[in-house]
């Protein structure tokens, strides 16, 4: 059996069609269903459905022998783990791209504030990767971690600024902030568990073979 984890929303509706092209039709709704594991079409292939930042722990320890995760979690994930806990990401699958930036409130004069030197505070999801961002730039920041709503801390006084992915820029906008500062490109990426890899090449190769055309022909 070969275990694909995914997390709901964006990664699952991109992995699809990235799926089909390899030929595993996912049989089961997930939409619809309260099922946490997910038939195919193949009796040997299954998709089981975590919470996207749970993707890597679940590869990592076996619980599924691949998956697909955006950039960010992984760099977050790796970060916090010692080169023990590395995954195989051997495919950039292209799919649910966005950046990760650093936002502000649109009144704010950022590149006054960075050349004053002042101590910022800001809040972010992405704690490992915006304390590598501002360290990279000899740059002291007071970090605070959030899980949801980013936006909402330069606001209300929380932080002067936000680590957070942009996509179309919407939700910056309707909450009048605007990216200062880009900090990298992100996509999501094939994660594979370096065990798996050994004990079951022959269908897993296939597979990640299969994902590669099909981002080949979706590119
Ligand atoms: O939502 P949940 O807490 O369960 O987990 P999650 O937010 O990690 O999962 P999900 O499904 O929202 O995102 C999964 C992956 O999709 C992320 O890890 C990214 O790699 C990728 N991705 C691509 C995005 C976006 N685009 C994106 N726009 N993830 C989140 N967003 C959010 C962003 O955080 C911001 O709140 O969308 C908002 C900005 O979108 P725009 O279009 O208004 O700019
Ligand atoms: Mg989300």
């Amino acid at each position: 059996m070969i275990t694909l984890a995914l997390s709901k929303g964006r990664i699952f509706d991109d992995t699809l069609p990235l799926l089909r092209a390899a030929g595993v039709e996912v049989t089961d709704d997930a939409d619809k269903t309260r099922k946490l594991i997910l038939a195919t079409n193949r009796p040997d292939v299954r998709v089981v459905l975590v919470r996207a930042s749970d993707v890597p722990t679940y590869v990592r320890h076996g619980g599924a022998d691949l998956g697909v995760a955006g950039l960010d979690v992984l760099l977050e994930d790796e970060a916090e783990h010692d080169a023990a806990g590395t995954l195989y990401k051997p495919l950039d699958l292209k799919i649910a791209r966005c950046r990760l930036s650093v936002a502000t409130r649109a009144d704010v004069d950022w590149a006054g504030t960075v050349r004053q030197g002042a101590r910022i505070a800001v809040a972010t999801k992405y704690t490992h990767l915006a304390r590598q961002h501002f360290a990279a730039k000899g740059m002291h920041v007071d970090l605070i971690k959030l899980y949801g709503s980013m936006e909402l801390a330069p606001l209300t006084g929380l932080a002067e600024a936000i680590v957070d992915l942009v996509s179309t820029g919407s939700t910056l906008k309707a909450n009048k902030l605007v990216e200062v500062e880009h900090i990298m490109d992100i996509s999501a990426r094939l994660v594979v568990n370096p065990a798996s890899l050994k004990l079951k090449r022959e269908p897993l190769r296939q597979m990640i073979d299969a994902f590669e055309s099909a981002v080949g022909v979706q590119a």
